[in-house]
């Protein structure tokens, strides 16, 4: 999101400008007297990606604009947001309406603070003042964003500490620029060519398990074209063996239920023929040592596999690092993040990733089948910690 402010005699003047910078969408966030600039001043704000360093390079700000740029937006589902447009009635003071998520809160707070500043900026500095260097600038529009989506502190200096190694010779979008300071603070996965021919996929209940395994198997069987046999070990919870056998049944996929070691060894030998054997297991409570032990002797005829520990994005921390710790001994060598779509705040995950060093794989965007899996990078973390929070206006 873009959030500049513009001057003019009239609120029409200043809107006329708005526009022909920002496009006919831009919304209106507030219209004020400011009769020491000569009439009107609107605070205006636009979707799009700023180039960060083309703003923080303006020494100067120019008179009937003065750059306040928040965070970037590059989210496909961006049109989901519901902005006010700006032939809407300009003078209407925008109130927030439902919005709960407290990154919203955030990041209103922060357009906020812009809007505070603006009614002493004649003496105060604006955040593009000539004082602030392009690397300065940029540092404090990304620690906002980290911030706001609430990556712990300590994971945010390493990242802004790469970034100021950066910054001076950086170029290119906020999203670039903040994927190569995520590098060698976050891991990310291997790509599905270098990773062991059994895929293990571990977790506690309901973060989307068998779901996410069902889509890696279109992804495998369809656009890889590989040889995807599925097996599940899930054999308490009622409907589970159904769910995967449809499944198995809709993608075409050879599919076996084991009930003990031994049918696990028999389920091996009989897929053998596949390129990439892919284990559903029951969700497990992670302090359950009883339950997580019994999984352990399950696949213990497994041969060499990759286990994928899955969590969803909306879990808090602690209990992200319980998991980590129930399922550590399997085991685990990758995560998946699930439930990516159910929170605008990414930042509680980004800093598990860096503290656990688990590499993360793939994120889940959605409960549809086979799209809403998203293979990990760098610059596709960047994306998810740069998209702007739903905003809506009454
Ligand atoms: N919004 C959203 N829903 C998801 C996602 N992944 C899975 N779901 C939904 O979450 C619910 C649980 O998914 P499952 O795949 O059955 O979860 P599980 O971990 O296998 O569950 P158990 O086997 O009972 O432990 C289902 O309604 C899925 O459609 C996702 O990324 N986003
Ligand atoms: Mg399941």
């Amino acid at each position: 999101m873009i959030v500049r402010r513009y001057f003019g005699q009239t609120e029409e003047e200043a809107l006329q400008k708005a526009r022909q910078e920002l496009g006919p969408d831009c919304v209106v966030f507030l219209s004020k007297k400011r009769p020491e600039k000569g009439g009107i001043e609107l605070i205006v704000a636009a979707e799009g990606e700023p180039d960060l360093f083309e703003e923080g390079r303006r020494s100067k700000p120019a008179a009937s604009a003065e750059p306040t740029e928040i965070a970037a937006e590059t989210s496909p589902k961006a049109s989901r947001r519901k902005l006010q447009k700006t032939d809407a009635p300009i003078n209407r003071k925008p109130s927030l309406s439902s919005s709960s998520s407290s990154t919203t809160g955030r990041w209103i707070e922060t357009i906020r603070r812009e809007i505070a500043r603006s009614a002493y900026s004649a003496e105060a500095p604006t955040l593009s003042a000539p004082r602030s260097t392009p690397s300065q600038w940029l540092e404090r529009r990304l620690e906002e964003v980290l911030e706001a989506q609430e990556v712990a502190p300590e994971v945010r200096a390493q990242i802004l500490e790469n970034l100021r190694r950066l910054a001076p010779k950086g170029q290119g979008s906020a999203t670039a620029l903040l994927a190569r300071a995520l590098h060698g603070v976050v891991p990310v996965g291997r790509p599905e060519v270098q990773s062991a021919p059994v895929w293990v996929f571990v977790g506690p209940s309901g973060v989307g398990k068998t779901t996410t395994l069902a889509k890696l198997a279109a992804r495998l069987s369809g656009t890889l074209s590989r040889r995807v046999g599925l097996l599940s070990l899930d054999v308490y919870r009622a409907g589970a063996q159904e769910q995967l056998a449809a499944y198995a049944r809709i993608l075409n996929l050879p599919f076996r239920v084991a009930y003990s070691p031994a049918e696990v060894q028999k389920a091996v030998e009989e897929l053998s023929n596949c390129d990439h054997l892919l284990v559903d297991t029951p969700g497990c409570n992670p302090r359950d040592a009883e339950a997580i032990l019994r999984l352990r002797q399950e696949l213990r005829p497994l041969p060499r596999r990759e286990t994928f520990l899955i969590l969803s994005a909306t879990t808090r921390l602690g209990d992200l690092w319980s998991a980590a710790t129930g399922f550590y001994d399997f085991p685990v060598t990758q995560l998946i993040l699930t439930k990516v779509d159910e929170t605008a705040l990414l930042g509680t995950a980004v800093t598990f990733v860096a503290q656990s060093r688990l590499p993360i794989a793939y994120c889940a965007t959605g409960p549809e089948l086979p799209d809403d899996l998203e293979t990990v990078s760098l610059q596709y973390l960047a994306h998810l910690l740069l998209r702007a929070p739903d905003v809506r206006y009454a």
